[in-house]
């Protein structure tokens, strides 16, 4: 059960503290200001209630004509999801950028009307409209009530701003929104709002971050929904803050209109709200390899911090190249510096990937070619008199890319063939809220137009998604120079949708306890708003860790879907010399920092398989609980720990001076403590230790997790021996997605999946594989099946090819048909040569039937 109470004093005491350190530490703090006060709903107003007066049966749904000259459309779009809107007469149904498919085969539906109420039936919902006054009720198809209209306010439009209001009650909870502060998973009791904003060393009680999705999921009696209220503008979402009986969400000015999506599983929900806003692509696999930034490295610095990584073996991908690359910060500009063709040649050499940033904002500078191109070519946002809006940033006086164009998003995207001819790989899209330091409220004002004619749209409604359609451009860029590469964009800002095109960092996070905290949830929650490639900048960007700081952050960061490590310039770190590389804090920390790392990259296929349920169906690789196991409530506020992929579940430490902690252990699975073996029954909560150099992580048993040999980067080696790391009681399964993990040749059908099982059958264990799909030329010569907690097998067979037994790990995933019994680990190895036709069956000495044993501590 949530208790807000906690939550409010929680948020008091860190306010106290994140007010102090801001003072202390970051100097340069930019005013966080919003253009205004949250506007507040006219309570007068939304007492009024709009009448139906009238029903027209539509191809997918009904339209019915209310009160105060307002039409409202209820559409099916599938079986289980709706769109709701009430516009006002002459006006058009609303789609913003958002949407990706527009396009639904409409689902047979059947409608009837009786007793003053309208119902519409398809096979997974019905819909309920009461006509007077108006309300909407949606139910499944045992009757139960999902979602319904608080009726003593409705929905509807307070001058401009459009309304809904939701009843709730009290154990139904909340989750999404996209990026939001705070310590606690479950949004109920919180006031939340979406206007983009450069928050520089935001707080746990900050309320406008970068992003703005405004899409949640409600979860009560075990069942979830999906709320998607596609409006631009800057919006507003009271979850229970005023009051346990209802929420309401609202916004400054636009439609109303919004998509109810039912589950009842949030995986549904999910799979469903990214069909309708699109999903990320496959990633690029060298994007899942560690990353490593810093404000003001120097070239020298970028070189030397790089051949550090490979010195002293600790595995990393990817270098940032930040805005000093740039010739007096003009975009799509090389200072001779950073342009210096023996620097890139030293990191690709050294097998780098590099990526840059790029900003928005194009210096006013006669002469400069993105100045003269953009002007004559009337690309910039304008002031409401036509003139080009002119505001500061970096490069001082400069130009706002009017995005919305489809023309400007071309030439943009045109122009990164400056970057990629260096052999940059990936693109970095920051300030684009957009930042404007001397904006009114450090953006533009909100006169100021995009698009021309019909297509024209105020700063005001455009704010939202002006991040969405640089990384759009961005995106584009890939298709233009690289038509057959994986693009990866990284941005600051989102909307709904922008998971399309783009990775998430969570913009200037601080070195502080509770941003390593508060990053867990809003992770999780940014993973269950349709974006799964999200990370914070480990160690916090400004500020400076301390050793133990930083050990448990990278302990957390090594397993964030985007990991890297960045941070602030040493100017606004006061002092501070303190270093971020992993080696920067002494041999100890160095250590962990590489133990985990190489993890990362030892769980390489499993994370990247992660990575294609997120591209297939919209599934977080960084999950809440409550994800897998919404039956157990117990789940449901669980903000410190989380589900790394399917079967692993992690509980850092992210409190100073902690060596032990709760870890809670969901019902329905038998847990194995990954370091120790131990066996635990789901559905209680255990304490564990965790010294500076642990990360507890709990597997589930019947679980198989591929894994392979560490690189020093993605793509050092071919994957030609797969580990299957396998926690056995019954049955084991596991479906294995491989292709070339760089190209598109996936879409051709170059891709494997193989489906792979481990089988429990009274005295022996059984493994077996079936390939699905074998358009893939693989390097795969053989899997090592790794049974953890097994006896010595006495044989191993597959049909009458008998398995030789050899002396060690290594020579076992080297020799084909073998196997080898550790006992110290009390692990059994086989190697099954990939193209093994028959099962394979492993014999023990048949002392002891091990099927239901249990040594399990409860
Ligand atoms: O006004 O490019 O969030 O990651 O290092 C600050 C310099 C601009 C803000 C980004 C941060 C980046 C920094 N940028």
């Amino acid at each position: 059960m949530h208790k807000p109470s906690q939550k409010i004093s929680r948020l008091v005491a860190t306010t106290a503290i994140a007010a102090t350190v801001l003072a202390a530490q970051a100097p340069n703090v930019l005013a966080v200001t919003q253009p205004h006060p949250d506007q507040e709903l006219n309570q007068e107003a939304v007492k009024k209630q709009l009448q139906v007066e009238g029903v027209e049966q539509l191809e997918n749904g009904v339209k019915l004509n209310l009160s105060s000259d307002q039409n409202a459309f209820i559409r099916l779009f599938s079986e289980d999801m709706a769109k709701v809107s009430i516009i006002k007469e002459g006006e058009e149904e609303y789609f913003s950028e958002a949407i990706s498919k527009k396009e639904w085969d409409t689902p047979s539906f059947d409608v009837s009307e009786e007793k003053g109420e309208i119902t519409l039936t398809t096979d997974e919902i019905t819909i309920k409209i009461k006509k007077e006054p108006f309300g909407v009720k949606f139910l499944d198809k045992a009757g139960n009530v999902i979602n319904e209209d608080y009726m003593q306010n409705g929905s509807g439009y307070d001058g401009e701003k459009p309304y809904v209001y939701k009843k709730t009650t009290e154990d139904e909870a909340f989750y999404g929104f996209g990026e939001q502060s705070g310590l606690e998973v479950n949004q109920r009791g919180e006031s939340i709002g979406m206007f983009n904003t450069d928050a520089y060393a935001y707080g746990t009680d900050t309320k406008y971050l970068y992003t703005s999705i405004p899409f949640f999921i409600g979860l009560k009696n075990e069942k979830a929904y999906g709320m998607f209220f596609d409006n631009t503008n800057r919006s507003y979402f009271e979850m229970a803050s005023e009051s346990d009986d209802y929420y309401y969400f609202y916004a400054d000015d636009g439609t109303l209109n919004y998509y109810f999506m039912y589950g009842p599983e949030i995986e549904d929900v999910l799979d469903r709200y990214t069909e309708l806003t699109g999903r990320m692509d496959k990633p690029a696999k060298w994007t899942l390899g560690l990353h490593q930034s810093k404000w003001e490295y120097s070239a020298e610095d970028i070189e030397r911090v790089a051949e550090t990584y490979r010195e002293k073996e600790i595995p990393v991908d990817t270098m940032h190249f930040d805005i000093d690359y740039m010739d007096e910060y003009r975009v799509f500009t090389w200072s001779d510096k950073f342009g210096d063709e023996a620097l890139h040649q030293k990191l690709d050499a050294m097998n780098f990937k590099k990526i840059t940033i790029n900003d928005p904002a194009v210096k006013k500078d006669p002469g400069y070619f993105m100045y003269d191109e953009g002007t004559a070519n009337d690309y910039w946002a304008k002031n409401p008199d036509g003139s080009n809006f002119v505001g500061e940033v970096w490069p001082g006086e400069s130009m706002f890319p009017d995005f919305s164009k489809e023309e400007v998003r071309e030439w943009w995207a045109s122009k990164h063939d400056i970057l990629f001819d260096k052999g940059i790989d990936g693109v970095w899209n920051d300030m684009n809220e957009p930042a404007v330091f001397d904006g009114p409220y450090h953006t533009m004002p909100l006169d100021v137009t995009f698009g021309e004619g019909e297509n024209k749209r105020t700063h005001e409604e455009y704010h939202n998604l002006y991040g969405h359609d640089e990384a759009e451009a961005t995106y584009d860029a890939f298709e233009m120079y690289k038509p057959n590469e994986r693009p990866f964009v990284l941005t600051r800002d989102m909307y709904a949708g922008s998971q399309r095109y783009a990775a998430l960092w969570t913009g200037d996070n601080v070195s502080e306890w509770d941003h390593l905290e508060m990053s867990l949830p809003m992770n999780m929650n940014v993973g269950l708003s349709g974006v799964p490639f999200v990370g914070n900048d480990i160690g916090g960007f400004a500020g400076r860790p301390d050793a133990e700081m930083f050990a448990r952050w990278i302990e957390v960061g090594a397993f964030l879907p985007f990991s890297r490590i960045h941070y602030d310039s040493d100017k606004k770190a006061e002092g501070k010399k303190q270093a971020q590389e992993p080696w920067a804090f002494g041999q100890e920390v160095e250590d962990i920092s590489k133990k985990y790392i190489e993890m990362r990259y030892k769980l390489m296929p499993y994370l990247y398989n992660a990575f294609i349920d997120a591209a297939e169906q919209g599934t977080p690789v960084q999950q809440p609980l409550v994800y897998q196991f919404q039956d157990d409530e117990n789940t449901y506020n669980v903000s410190d720990q989380f589900m790394f992929g399917k079967e692993m579940m992690l509980a850092p430490i992210v409190e100073e001076g902690q060596t032990e902690r709760d870890v809670y252990l969901p019902e329905g699975e038998t847990w194995v403590d990954y370091w120790t073996g131990e066996e635990f029954d789901g559905g209680q909560t255990i304490t564990t230790e965790a010294q500076l150099d642990h990360l507890p992580i709990y597997v589930k048993k019947d679980s198989m997790i591929p894994t392979r040999e560490v690189q020093q980067y993605t793509g050092e080696k071919p994957l030609e021996n797969l580990v299957l790391d396998t926690y056995l009681n019954e049955k084991a399964t596991y479906s294995f997605y491989e292709d070339d993990g760089a190209t598109l040749d996936y879409k051709d059908g170059e891709y494997n999946v193989t489906d792979l099982e481990v089988k429990r059958k009274g005295k022996h264990i059984e493994f077996k594989k079936k390939e699905k799909a074998t358009g893939y030329d693989t390097d795969l010569e053989s899997y090592t099946l790794k049974l953890n907690g097994e006896e010595a097998p006495k044989r191993v067979r597959a049909a009458k090819a008998k398995y030789k037994e050899v002396s060690s790990v290594e020579e076992v995933k080297s020799t084909q048909e073998s196997f080898f019994y550790d006992n110290e680990e009390q692990a059994l190895y086989v190697n099954v040569p990939a193209d093994e036709k028959h099962k394979v069956k492993i014999f023990f000495n048949g002392k002891k039937d091990k099927a239901g044993k249990s040594d399990k501590k409860k």
